[in-house]
């Protein structure tokens, strides 16, 4: 795209060398503040844009991964600025949590302190790195004035059954001393805080009812414009199955014995189910278990709970495929046969009922289990074409399509094509119904912890659980707590917290001392961005109107599940609390990729293989490493870090410097044609659509080359004849008003110094003109009898008349052609014209 517009341009000094950037940097921070720059306004004559960027934990030091986070998406607003909108670039912090209660107890430092001092901290560095965020809208989820709409909401959602106490088997990290939920549990058994090996226990806890949402949670992400990792991570979590529920009788039970329910995508095998399988810590395997098997079938439970759910759920093969007999029988509802029932740990408690109706012919874990334990195997769907299967020497199951055989009534329906005629027929025989089952389960939101949201309930010795009345919140988080972990909420032995009358009786009561999850707090916090200090409503509903749902989103692939499905979740339960109108909350979502260091591996503190942005900045300045870090590669891809090419971003920045210092002295005369000024209008135009297009796609690697290419065709050509013309003058100011989203300092500077009184940040984004763009000559390869003579320059719209004419002004072609009148002409038109003679 380079052309070069002037030759004999000069170089002088070392370009730019009068560009101090801490100066630049420290006098536009200072102007800014003054000018409230970055105020936004709720309502102007602009449509609103909504770029909300992932608010960070107050570790208290922005890295360079929050430099990547961060600026880009800070360069995006900034340029929704410069295109028209009144864009509010929000921040906030994600003040709750487990890592600020161990970094305090580390530092032997209060939390709160702790917490407040890294957040003032912080918010420096945020300046410094250019941001346009108006700190006017801070929030900080250890603020009682937020987190009291965690505890309303809570109670909301307690009013409609959508939060609730139950008992169970969950997840305990030994290490944070502290239950988590399933999304917080990684790769099966590791806890998401801190590494540690997960444990089973059973314990009350408060759930939020997410499982309600699961349809709609993977109906609407379909629509959402979001990267499709993310999209396939939320729908495989949720992770929807069709089938059927049946019923299985137990042989020779009691009256009221409750039959066995199975959940299966495959009813139509139901003919081969030759025994059932319950998980180890099915309630029915108590009932079951004959007198002489209890040791051993004890023995496997207390096994089995040891285990973790990923060893449980392999699909390995080669896995051995334990299990123990029960004693007991269940009835086969179709074949009326009694089937043995066992337990084994590949059955899982937290899926579908817990119980299976085992097919070995056509499951593989099944099939490994029937061989292990010398139990029957009956083939019910048979392969077209090949011999009849027999259970008794077929070397595995059979997985593919076929037709139904052994199987009564159902024989010859061809699966899987009529598994709804199979459905149809368990439910008219009333042996089951069609169910969908998810694997996603409730949120469990309950903390043993300290630094959280107080769950807003007290218990009762009569009343039982008495929620806190809307006009008693925000139940605070006493200062003044003894906040070493024990496993217990330390708020467990703080008398003045935990006493307090029964709201509903006025007897003794006790508060709820486990505190709530903090994917709570993200789940809601961008709508207080819009009323951060509203003390009557967790937000202003008709500011959230104008401002939500948010327009862009970026931040890690991390939160793909976790905060991304909680965040969803609730906006669709603040829908149903008729709070706001959509039920989507992020429109549009972009991950930004991983810094890696310079090895590839994860940056890591304890590794010293951090690299903090300090050094860089105070060497080339806060521009030069935005740019440098979006030149690094595609933002979504991330990659290894180095640091060689920020020198080169400050080489760039020095030459534009340079060009913009030279064409301020330079008074444009009116429009003389210079000869290169179709060139250079050409060159700014194209720039201004290849930057415009690349920020629409958020490419901002290729967007910074093509700013580097646009300020080298001009350093080249500043000191030439084309500089003194209103063409040229065009180019500089707009080389500074596209580069104003990345380098947001520099480009200030550069065009306070083109006499420019306002902001470039106010201004208006460039126009590509068409005109411009438009080629004004195209060169055509010239062929005599097929070999290439030459190549003439014509209009771009040349006929073929005009084309001849111009081949045989040329020298080389009237050789080749040798006075001979060509018998044919080809011509394609604006590439090459082949005379034949
Ligand atoms: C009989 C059957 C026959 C099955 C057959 C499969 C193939 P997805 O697709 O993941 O939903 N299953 C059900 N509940 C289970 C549990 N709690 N633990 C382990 N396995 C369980 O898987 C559904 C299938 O997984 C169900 O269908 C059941 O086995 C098994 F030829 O039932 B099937
Ligand atoms: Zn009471």
């Amino acid at each position: 795209m380079v052309e070069t517009i002037v030759r004999g341009g000069t170089t002088g000094d070392r370009p730019g060398s009068n560009y101090d950037p801490a100066a630049v940097e420290a006098r536009w921070l200072a102007r800014w503040a003054e000018d409230r720059l970055y105020h936004v306004d709720d309502a102007t004559d602009r449509p609103n844009w909504f770029a909300l960027t992932m608010y960070p934990y107050p570790s208290g030091i922005l890295h360079m991964g929050h430099w990547y986070a961060f600026s880009i998406p800070d360069a995006f607003a900034r340029y929704k600025r410069m295109r028209g909108y009144n864009v509010m670039f929000p921040m906030g912090f994600d003040a709750f949590g487990l890592p600020a209660e161990n970094a305090a107890i580390r530092n032997n430092i209060h939390p709160a302190i702790w917490t407040e001092d890294n957040i003032a901290t912080m918010r420096i560095q945020f300046q410094a790195m250019g941001t346009m965020i108006d700190w006017d809208r801070q929030v900080a989820s250890c603020d009682p004035e937020f987190y009291r709409w965690n505890q309303w909401f809570f109670l909301r959602m307690l009013e409609r059954g959508l939060a609730y106490r139950s008992n169970g088997a969950v997840w305990w990290c030994p290490n944070d001393q502290t239950v988590l939920a399933n999304e917080q549990v990684l790769d099966g058994n590791v806890c998401e805080r801190c590494g540690s090996e997960v444990i089973r226990r059973d314990l009350e806890q408060w759930y939020l009812r997410i499982t309600d949402y699961a349809e709609e949670l993977l109906r609407e992400a379909e629509h959402l414009d979001w990267p499709d990792r993310v999209k396939t991570m939320q729908r495989n979590w949720i992770g929807r199955s069709e089938g059927a529920r049946l019923r299985f009788a137990l042989a020779g039970g009691q009256a009221g014995d409750e039959p066995l329910e199975v959940f299966t995508t495959h009813p139509e095998t139901v003919w081969g189910a030759t025994f059932m399988v319950l998980a180890p810590e099915h309630p029915a395997v108590v009932t079951l278990t004959s007198a002489e098997r209890r040791t051993e079938i004890d023995a496997y439970v207390e096994r089995a709970k040891n285990e973790t759910e990923i060893e449980r759920a392999s699909l390995d093969e080669s896995r051995p495929k334990t299990g123990v007999f029960t004693g007991g029988h269940a009835v086969n509802p179709v074949t009326g046969e009694l089937i043995p029932v066992w337990i084994a740990d590949y059955v899982l408690m937290g899926y579908g009922t817990g119980a299976i109706m085992a097919v070995p012919a056509h499951d593989a874990r099944d099939f490994a289990f029937a061989r292990a334990h010398g139990l029957p195997v009956r083939p019910v769907i048979q392969p077209d074409g090949a011999d009849p299967l027999d259970g008794g020497s077929m070397p595995g199951p059979y997985l593919g399509p076929g037709t139904m055989v052994n199987s009564g009534p159902i024989d010859g329906l061809r699966m899987p094509d009529q598994m709804a005629a199979v459905l149809d027929w368990v439910e008219c025989n009333g042996r089951g119904h069609r169910e969908v089952t998810y694997r996603l389960r409730d949120w469990l939101i309950s903390r043993q912890r300290y630094w959280g949201t107080p769950i807003p309930v007290i218990y009762c010795q009569d009343c039982g659980i008495v929620p806190v009345p809307d006009a008693d919140l925000p139940v605070i988080l006493p200062l003044d707590a003894e906040f070493t972990p024990t496993g217990q909420s330390p708020l467990v032995s703080n008398e003045a917290f935990v006493s307090v009358p029964c709201p509903a009786c006025g007897g003794p009561g006790r508060r709820e001392t486990d505190t709530m999850d903090t994917f709570v707090d993200s789940s809601w916090y961008w709508y207080r961005y819009t009323s951060p200090h509203l003390d009557i409503a967790p937000f202003d509903a008709a500011l959230v109107a104008a401002w939500t749902p948010v327009n862009l989103y970026c931040g890690g692939i991390e939160h793909a599940i976790l905060h991304l499905l909680y965040a969803r979740f609730w906006t669709k339960v603040m829908r149903d609390l008729r709070l706001i109108d959509h039920g989507e909350p992020f429109l549009r979502l972009r991950n930004q990729g991983m810094i890696l260091s310079a090895e590839g591996t994860k940056m890591s503190k304890s590794r010293g293989s951090q690299v903090g942005p300090d050094e860089l900045v105070s060497a080339h300045g806060a521009d030069a490493l935005r740019l440098h870090l979006m030149y690094l590669g595609p933002w979504d891809q991330g990659g290894p870090w180095n640091d060689r090419g920020i020198t080169g971003m400050e080489r760039f920045i020095r030459r534009a410097y340079q060009v913009v210092e030279d064409g301020a002295k330079v008074t444009p005369t009116a429009d003389a044609d210079r000869g290169g000024e179709a060139a250079i209008r050409r060159l700014t135009h194209q720039t201004i659509a290849k930057v415009t297009a690349d920020m629409e796609a958020y490419q901002v690697n290729t967007m910074v080359a093509a700013l580097i290419e646009f300020a080298n065709a001009l350093f080249a050509g500043r000191r030439g004849e084309v500089a003194a013309t209103a063409a040229w003058r065009e180019a500089v100011e707009t080389l500074v008003l596209l580069m104003a989203p990345s380098t947001p300092f520099v480009a200030e500077e550069m065009w306070s110094m083109l006499g420019n009184t306002d902001s470039v940040h106010t201004r208006d984004w460039p126009e590509a003109n068409q005109d411009f763009l438009r080629v004004t000559e195209v060169e055509i390869v010239v062929q005599v009898n097929g070999k290439v003579r030459d190549r003439v320059v014509a209009e771009p719209g040349a006929d073929e008349a005009a084309a001849v004419t111009l081949a045989m002004a040329s020298d080389r072609v009237r050789t080749a052609v040798a006075g001979k009148a060509p018998k044919r002409v080809v011509y394609v038109p604006g590439k090459l014209v082949n005379l034949v003679v």
